[in-house]
Parts: C-alpha cells; sequence; structure tokens
C-alpha cells in the first residue's frame, strides 16, 4: 500500500504500475478532486492506528510505503505504529529537506507559531504558501492585522480568517517563472513556507532568491525513526527483496 498526496507518490505510483506490482494508492481525501492514479486508489482516513492496523491485516497488504509528505506527520506515526502491530514491513519515501543556496534569505522557525511570530510587525505583503489548514495560527493578532496575505490553495475556501487576502488557487507542480511572475504581481514583500522538499513547490524559493525576498522557512515536524528511501529506485529495489515488485507477493505493496 503507498501513502501518497505528493509529486514523489505519483512518479512511484507510474513505477509500480509499470512493473506491474499489486499495488493500492491512498489519498487522504483532502482534496476536492486529487490527481487520478495509475494504481487502484482508496480515498480517507482508515480511523487512526488501530483502524490503520486492522485494514492491513484484512487486506493482506504485505508492504507499505509510505510517500506522504513531511508535514503528514500524524500519518507518518501512525503508519510506523500500525505497520509494527501488524508485523508489516515500511519503509517511508521521503525526499531531502531543501538546503540554503547562495542569495538566500531564510530565517528557519520551528514551527507554525515561529513563523507567525517572526513576521515582523512592520506592515507587509506575505504570500503565505502553507496551504489552508494552519491559516488559522495567522489570524488577525495585533501585529498581523497590518499585512497583506496572498494565499494558493488547492480548492477555494468560503470564509478565509484573514482581513486582508487575496487566494490563488492551484495545485502545483510549479515554475520558477510563475512563481516569480506571481510574487512581482503581488508586490510581495516576504514568504512564508513550509520545507516540504522535492521539486513540486520548489520554484517559489528560488524565485524569492532572483528577486531577494525574504522567506521564513517553516522546519519539518518530528516523525518516529523508520527505514528511509530517497529515490523511485530506491524503494523499488526494497519491494523486490521482499518479494513485492517481483509479482509473486500474496498481495503486494
Ligand atoms: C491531497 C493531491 C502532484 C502533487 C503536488 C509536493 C508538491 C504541490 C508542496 C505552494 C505550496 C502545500 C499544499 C503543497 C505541496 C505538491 C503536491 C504539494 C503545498 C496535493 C494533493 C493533496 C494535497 C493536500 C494539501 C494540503 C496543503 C498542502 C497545498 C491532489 C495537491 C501548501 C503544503 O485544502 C487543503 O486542505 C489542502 C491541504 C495538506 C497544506 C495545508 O495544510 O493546507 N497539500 N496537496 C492529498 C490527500 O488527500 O491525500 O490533490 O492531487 C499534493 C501536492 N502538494 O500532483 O505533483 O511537494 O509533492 N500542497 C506545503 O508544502 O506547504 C503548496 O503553493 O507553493
Ligand atoms: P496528517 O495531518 O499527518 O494526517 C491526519 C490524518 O489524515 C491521518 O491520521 C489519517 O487519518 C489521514 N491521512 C493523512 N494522509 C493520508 C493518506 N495518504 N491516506 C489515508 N489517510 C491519510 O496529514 P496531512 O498533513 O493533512 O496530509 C494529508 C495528505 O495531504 C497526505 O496525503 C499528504 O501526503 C498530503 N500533503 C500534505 C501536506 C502538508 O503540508 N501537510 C503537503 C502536501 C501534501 P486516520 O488517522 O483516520 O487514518
Amino acid at each position: 500500500m503507498l501513502l501518497g498526496g505528493t509529486t514523489e507518490a505519483s512518479q512511484l505510483a507510474r513505477a509500480l504500475a509499470e512493473a506491474e506490482v499489486d499495488a493500492v494508492f491512498s489519498y487522504a481525501g483532502r482534496t476536492a478532486a486529487p490527481v487520478a492514479q495509475p494504481l487502484p486508489t482508496r480515498v480517507g482516513g482508515f480511523g487512526g492506528v488501530a483502524g490503520l492496523r486492522d485494514w492491513l491485516q484484512v487486506q493482506r497488504i504485505t508492504q507499505v510505503v509510505d510517500a506522504t509528505h513531511p508535514f503528514a506527520a500524524q500519518m507518518s506515526s501512525n503508519a510506523v505504529h500500525a505497520c509494527a502491530a501488524a508485523g508489516v514491513p515500511l519503509l517511508a519515501f521521503e525526499r531531502p529537506a531543501w538546503q540554503p543556496q547562495a542569495g538566500d534569505r531564510w530565517q528557519c522557525v520551528a514551527d507554525i507559531d515561529g513563523a507567525v511570530a517572526a513576521l515582523a510587525p512592520t506592515p507587509a505583503r506575505v504570500f503565505l504558501a502553507i496551504g489552508r489548514q494552519n491559516l488559522l495560527s495567522f489570524a488577525p493578532s495585533a501585529q498581523c492585522a497590518s499585512h497583506h496575505y496572498l494565499l494558493r490553495l488547492v480548492d477555494a475556501v468560503a470564509d478565509l480568517p484573514l482581513p486582508s487576502a487575496q487566494v490563488v488557487i492551484a495545485r502545483g507542480p510549479f515554475t520558477v517563472e510563475g512563481d516569480r511572475a506571481l510574487l512581482q504581481q503581488h508586490g510581495i514583500t516576504h514568504l512564508v513556507a513550509k520545507n516540504a522538499g522535492g521539486s513540486g513547490a520548489a520554484a517559489k524559493l528560488e524565485a524569492a532568491r532572483l528577486l531577494g525576498l525574504p522567506v521564513i522557512l517553516i522546519d519539518r515536524p518530528a516523525v518516529p525513526a523508520r527505514r528511509m528511501a530517497a529515490t523511485v529506485e530506491q524503494v523499488m529495489a526494497w519491494l523486490g527483496h521482499h518479494g513485492g515488485a517481483a509479482g509473486n507477493a500474496e498481495r503486494g505493496v
């Protein structure tokens, strides 16, 4: 079973389909119309650790690959505990964190609250590229009421908790040219982003570097230790060792 929801998960799904591995792709159901996958797909939570453990046993899953986003910490933690309880091998497929390069003006903070605190009280035009789930943390406090926010969301939302905000609806992957134009068009003075890593959302950081804009970058939350892979090839090799990719496993991934 492949826990998905990232560019890398989609790349792995294509490799699994091409290798005719018996696999199932899993989305949380966070977005209205997630990208279709070349594998049988299930959508929605499992019901915590116990729900996932039971599901793995009923579905006779022989391996789990966690290719969720580094900020999907609850899912990753649940996968560690459920796989241990079910005796199912687990591998995390995670892209490395972004590293600063020459010209970057990054301020790294530990979490969302650290990002709110890092925004100076002087009025700013902020590209808040963290999605929808954490917007409430930026809701009007004394200092942030003076900021104007540009939000990029996957789906439109009815009532935004921010007094001065403009929304762009887009799913990504994004391009440097597109993000640079977006930042210039909206007169952005600051970026706030999660250290997602990977290629799908790195464009905004490169655009910020080209424009000399400061970036408040939120570090990844901690997840329990688990076996890791950084490439599709490493995942396929691991599956092969466990029989999954050879197609001779009872159930597969
Ligand atoms: C539902 C699947 C692909 C996958 C695209 C990647 C790239 C764009 C980085 C910005 C940052 C953000 C957000 C983002 C990234 C990729 C990748 C990645 C950031 C989809 C997807 C699902 C989600 C969930 C969604 C969250 C939101 C976060 C937008 C599909 C498109 C901001 C995270 O409305 C909501 O509730 C949205 C929720 C979790 C963060 C948040 O807290 O709001 N992703 N993103 C997955 C599911 O249901 O299981 O809809 O097709 C996947 C992608 N998101 O097709 O190439 O890194 O792989 N997604 C962040 O990193 O800050 C966008 O705009 O620059
Ligand atoms: P999360 O907070 O770690 O997980 C919350 C709950 O959502 C989980 O306990 C689980 O519910 C369910 N869930 C999460 N991912 C799932 C999946 N792939 N399949 C089935 N259920 C899942 O997760 P999140 O941060 O909201 O992320 C949700 C999805 O969006 C994931 O697929 C992730 O890869 C993708 N995504 C997230 C971000 C981000 O910034 N967080 C960015 C890009 C993509 P139960 O406990 O009921 O099993």
